[in-house]
């Protein structure tokens, strides 16, 4: 199956495509010279769920193909579950690395420390059946960055086993994240080559 990649995000592209290799689709990249220039929508869903439709289903119909969008986020159990949808676009800053600091800021002086990311996969086909696979890890936040690997809040997320989730590879990742996890719910619904 041709399956567009339907984000903007390359970190999410590498654990994507690393994930699902052993499914045998053909991915295609959002600027993939096959397809149309394409555009994703504005992001105005309250849900991970209604943002991930709302990027797959974009680009379903601008070319006829099946897409697959990821929408996730970071909840912050201090900060009343924010950032969560608004992760791409918290503090209105350019950078992770300056969204980072500015969610250190928010964090200053605060002993919770508990977090979660969570991922949302979205499966749209041409006929407008849509498939979601959601995924969930539990971590910590640190007191500032930790690691090289990975993207976006990673260097700030501890793990049970004391390493920042930017401390891992792609692999360590794709086996104990949310988005591993959502991944891992979609492959096994596609094992046999069925739609889930
Ligand atoms: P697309 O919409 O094009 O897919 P995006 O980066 O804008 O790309 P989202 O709207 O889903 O994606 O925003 C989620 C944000 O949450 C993302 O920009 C990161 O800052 C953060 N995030 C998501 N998954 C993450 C992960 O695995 N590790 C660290 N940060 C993550």
């Amino acid at each position: 199956m041709r399956v567009v990649v339907a984000t903007s995000n390359a970190g999410k592209v590498a654990e994507i495509q690393d994930a699902l290799q052993d499914l045998g689709w053909e991915l295609l990249a959002l600027n993939d010279p096959r397809l149309p220039r394409l555009m994703l929508p504005e992001e105005t869903g309250s849900t991970y769920e209604e943002n991930a439709a709302l990027k797959a289903c974009a680009v379903t119909a601008q070319t006829g193909l099946v897409a697959l969008a990821d929408d996730s986020g970071l909840e912050v159990a201090a900060l009343s579950g924010a950032p969560g949808v608004y992760s791409a676009r918290y503090g209105n800053v350019g950078s992770d690395t300056e969204r980072n600091l500015y969610l250190l800021e928010q964090m200053r002086g605060k002993t919770e420390r508990a977090a979660k990311f969570i991922s949302v996969l979205l499966l749209s086909y041409p006929d407008g059946h849509l498939e979601t696979y959601r995924g969930e890890v539990q971590g910590e936040l640190l007191q500032g960055p930790r690691g090289q690997n990975g993207f976006g809040y990673d260097p700030l997320f501890l793990l049970p086993d004391g390493r920042s989730m930017a401390e891992l590879s792609v692999q360590e990742k794709r086996a104990i994240s949310h988005r591993g996890r959502a991944l891992d719910a979609l492959k096994a619904a596609h094992a046999h080559g069925l739609p889930g």
